[in-house]
């Protein structure tokens, strides 16, 4: 059976990764508009480094939780039958094991080169620009999909989706499009759809059915 699994920032909650909406959550304090869009970017560039690499630092202090474990066990089983999609930047789902995620957002641990287009793997800071490796010009920025800007591999979720017998929403407020489209886009296609999430989301009624609970018990027990 080919499943799609679309994970969001409550997979990571459990793991200690604040989450978006939530109180408290990874915005509180930071307006969305100074961090996570082109315009904030080019405004106080600064400001938005320090918003990222205090996040890449943080990724250190956190692990993986049973559900990033569950679905790293059940491409074990389905291999290139299961697709996992995250709008997550942290790279809990690799360190569990699973070999095969799609950041239709990008990576916390990736810059991008303004200039040359390059996306080199990076572990330390980005503040004061350090040179690109590749083209060696000081045009690097935090590999992240910003608000108004184009996500990555979306005509490889698009066929996933259209072609999937099951997907799977877990931990995501469905408050972000296109991922938030993906459930009607998979139930239009004739998939079983699925959500698993802490409570109802902003996109629960297109779901055939909705389990309620922390994602570290419902994704084990769905994974069985
Ligand atoms: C695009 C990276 C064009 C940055 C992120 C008006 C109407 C509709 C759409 C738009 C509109 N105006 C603009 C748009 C488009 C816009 C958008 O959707 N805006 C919203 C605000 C309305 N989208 C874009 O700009 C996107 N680009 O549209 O380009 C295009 C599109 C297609 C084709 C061609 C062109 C780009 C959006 C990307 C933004 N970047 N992240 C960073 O990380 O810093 S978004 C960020 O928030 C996440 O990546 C995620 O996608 C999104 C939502 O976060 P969630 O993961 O859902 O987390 P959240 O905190 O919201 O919720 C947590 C959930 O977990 C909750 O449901 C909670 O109940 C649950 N939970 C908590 N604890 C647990 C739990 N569940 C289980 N167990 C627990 N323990």
């Amino acid at each position: 059976m080919r499943v799609v699994v679309l994970t969001g920032a409550g997979i990571s909650a459990e793991s200690g990764v604040a989450t978006f909406r939530d109180s408290g959550g990874l915005w509180e304090g930071h307006d969305v508009e100074d961090v996570a869009t082109p315009e904030g970017f080019a405004r106080d560039p600064d400001l938005v480094h320090r918003f990222y690499d205090a996040r890449r630092r943080g990724l250190a202090l956190v692990a993986p939780n049973p559900a990033h474990a569950a679905l790293a066990a059940l491409e074990e089983t389905l291999g290139e039958d299961l697709l996992v999609v995250t709008q997550n930047v942290d790279d809990l789902h690799e360190r569990a094991g699973l070999r095969r995620v799609v950041h239709m957002h990008g990576e916390l641990r990736r810059a991008r080169c303004q200039a040359c287009g390059a996306r080199p793997a990076w572990d330390t800071d980005l503040q004061g620009a350090p040179p690109c490796p590749v083209c060696g010009r000081a045009e690097l920025r935090p590999d992240v999909v910003w608000f108004g800007e184009v996500p990555y591999a979306l005509e490889v979720i698009d066929r996933a989706l259209t072609g999937c017998e099951l997907f799977v929403a877990v931990g995501t407020s469905g408050a972000v499009y296109p991922a938030a489209g993906y459930v009607a886009l998979a139930a239009h296609s004739g998939a079983r759809t699925v959500e698993l999430n802490l409570e109802p989301s902003a996109v629960s009624r297109y779901f055939d059915e909705v389990r309620t609970g922390p994602a570290v018990q419902l994704v084990p027990q769905w994974v069985a």
